[in-house]
């Protein structure tokens, strides 16, 4: 008999990256060269078969494509809310986007998940368009990420995949790999339901939404969509 589970995967990571890219690539395997930014978040479907400890399972990966801009914060951690699994990206081609990997992307989910361990897999996208300087310094990154938040961690995946790559949504290159890698791992950080810790995160979010003065356009436009997602039940 088949198992079936449902597992929630994020994608996370500056505007421009190539999040919604990479989900369109591993999703209808196509490249479009002209599509429209998110607003908002989109979630995709890909059912996946693994072998779990000799047990045939399908997984039906939800990915949620999420809107990118530093300051959305109370959005952006609702949707991390619940969320098995997170991927990372940042572009190549722009080395900031990849700094920020660890002093914001990292920073923002361990506030709103608190103490719950989440398989994290960092991308470093657009390795079509890298010169050698960006990518010397994208696997010195990359270097520190495992050793600091994967560290062993590929030893429960199968030898040809890993907890990060360097991929392009363009040309298709890891973006299979990356999916089939946080398929594998969610079975390694599977955690029971916990009420207790459930009702802390609200507790997080509503701190977040709550920083100080909204005064930017952004962050008024934040506690908008924050407080209309309240009205109708996180949806
Ligand atoms: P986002 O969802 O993270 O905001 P997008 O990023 O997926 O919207 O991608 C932003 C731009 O980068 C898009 O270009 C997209 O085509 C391009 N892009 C994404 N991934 C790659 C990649 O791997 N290689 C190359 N060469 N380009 C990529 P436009 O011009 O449409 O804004
Ligand atoms: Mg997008």
């Amino acid at each position: 008999m088949v198992k079936k589970t449902v597992k929630k995967v994020v994608l996370l990571g500056e505007s421009a990256v190539g999040k919604t890219s990479l989900i369109k690539r591993y999703v209808h395997d196509e490249f479009a060269d002209d599509y429209i930014s998110t607003i908002g978040t989109k979630v995709s479907k890909k059912v996946i078969n693994l072998n779990v400890e000799g047990q045939e399972t399908e997984v039906n990966l939800m990915i949620w494509d999420m809107l990118g801009r530093e300051g959305y914060m109370s959005t952006q951690a609702r949707q991390i809310v619940g969320a098995q699994g997170v991927i990372i990206v940042g572009d190549i081609t722009r080395p900031e986007t990849m700094e920020n990997l660890e002093k914001y992307w990292i920073p923002m989910i361990l506030r709103t998940v608190g103490t719950v361990k989440l398989p994290f897999i960092f991308l470093g996208n657009k390795v079509d368009l890298a010169d050698e300087d960006s990518l010397m310094s994208t696997l010195d990154i990359m270097a520190e990420l495992e050793e600091r938040y994967n560290h062993g961690m590929k030893q429960y995946i199968p030898d040809h995949l890993n907890t990060w790559f360097l991929t392009s949504a363009k040309t298709g290159e890891k973006v299979e790999e990356t999916f089939e890698s946080m398929a594998n791992l969610l079975f390694y950080f599977d955690r029971a339901e916990d009420p207790f810790y459930t009702r802390i995160q609200d507790v997080i979010i509503k701190g977040l939404a709550d920083i100080g003065p909204r005064t930017t356009t952004i962050e008024v436009f934040d506690q908008i969509m924050f407080e209309f997602s309240e009205a109708f039940g996180n949806m």
